[in-house]
């Protein structure tokens, strides 16, 4: 009972600590109790140096809304009870950009990788939790990491290096009901890229793998809000499929646009008109971050504006090159004024595409997984 105290205290100052420095992106481990389960099916978390072609483990994905990941942490259980922690050498962290990606890590789960840590077990805390659901002793091992990355959606994937001989197996656990910190569909992926267990390199889970993801909130500018647009307009172009509520999710549901014929070069491709509702005008940063792709067409400029409540007019913060593959882009403005927030807290922001090159008609289409922004304070 008291070890659960002493994970609870600890879990509690990561979500506390999220409003000054440090924010969670990620948390599908708490809260810590009968819906942390044992992950029915494939379950294997682990890198074998004695049975390579056996390491695997289980990746989940996670919007990473800062630039600097600084720390992970798993929640697993153990083949038997006196399984010897102290024989784990090392725990391999790694951030793919794709499933595909991932599936192909090789044997230690790390190539392909955005960015992966082999981090030594001295600077690993791992507590054992009670009231779990696990089907063996669980432990939580927490894990300091320090990643410089874009923000956007990646899969992560965790696994201890871990001999089978005189050792045993970790399993990962999985939560059945998560914390709604960052969630999203419970669509978690096995990998065994040396497919030592026979069931190819991807191996379906969708389950909520628990583990959880922390970044650096931005030092001294305080985040404030995620703005999610709640109206759109296309005045140039057109729109070929999805509506607002497909650019309000990071999902894959996209909206789609595609280009007129217009016999005017000067004039941008497409424009997209957005709104939203801020919660204050003291702002002092925003950042407005697409994820988008444009698989014909692509690259495409997206110039990026924020509209000016006072003078009406728009004020270019930035380009965003779209490529053919989703990715995720963003433009910064810091400035400490009110002058983009209406009376009435409405925001707009417009993004108007251009192509770099001649495309035929038929293929100018950007597809618009989300726009949103982001407020920091002063
Ligand atoms: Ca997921
Ligand atoms: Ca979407």
């Amino acid at each position: 009972m008291r070890v659960l105290r002493i994970v609870w205290g600890a879990l509690t100052g990561f979500v506390l600590a999220g409003s000054a420095s440090a924010a969670i992106d990620m948390n599908q481990i708490d809260p810590i109790g009968r819906s942390l389960v044992s992950t029915p099916g494939f379950n294997y978390c682990q890198i074998f140096p004695d049975f390579e072609a056996f390491s695997s483990t289980i990746i989940d994905d996670v919007d990473v809304t800062g630039t600097r990941v600084t720390k992970v942490a798993v929640a697993f259980d153990v083949s038997r009870p006196d399984l010897p922690l102290s024989a784990i050498t090392g725990w391999r962290v790694s951030l793919w950009d794709s499933v595909a990606a991932a599936e192909l890590s090789g044997n230690d789960l790390s190539q392909g990788a955005v960015r992966t840590t082999l981090v030594f077990p001295s600077q690993v805390q791992i507590v054992e939790l009670t009231g779990t659901l696990a089907n063996g002793r669980a432990y939580l091992a927490t894990i300091p990491v320090d990643f410089s990355i874009l923000p956007g959606r990646y899969w992560l994937g965790i696994a201890p290096v871990l001999p089978f001989t005189n050792a045993g197996q970790t399993y990962l656990l999985e939560h059945v009901d998560p914390e709604k910190v960052g969630a999203l569909p419970a669509n978690s992926v096995g990998i065994n890229p040396g497919q030592g267990f026979g069931l190819g390199t991807k191996i379906a889970v969708n389950g909520n793998a628990a583990y959880l993801l922390e970044i650096d909130g931005g030092g001294n500018n305080g985040f404030i809000a995620t703005i999610v647009p709640d109206d759109y307009l296309v005045s140039l172009g057109r729109r070929v499929s999805g509506d607002l509520q497909s650019l309000r999710g990071i999902d894959d549901d996209a909206l789609v646009l595609a280009k007129f014929f217009v016999p005017n070069t000067f004039a941008p491709d497409i424009r997209l008109d957005l709104s939203g509702r801020s919660p204050t005008a003291a702002f002092g940063r925003i950042l407005v971050k697409t994820r988008a792709k444009s698989p014909l067409a692509g690259p495409i400029q997206a110039r990026v504006s924020l509209k000016d409540q006072f003078s009406r007019l728009y004020v270019e913060l930035g380009t965003i090159e779209i490529g053919t593959d989703y990715s995720s882009g963003q433009v910064e403005r810091v400035e400490r004024t009110g002058r983009f927030v209406s009376d009435q807290g409405g925001m707009n922001v417009r993004i108007e595409l251009s192509s770099f090159r001649p495309v035929a008609l038929a293929l100018w289409q950007v597809h618009f997984d989300s726009v949103r922004w982001d407020t920091y304070e002063f």
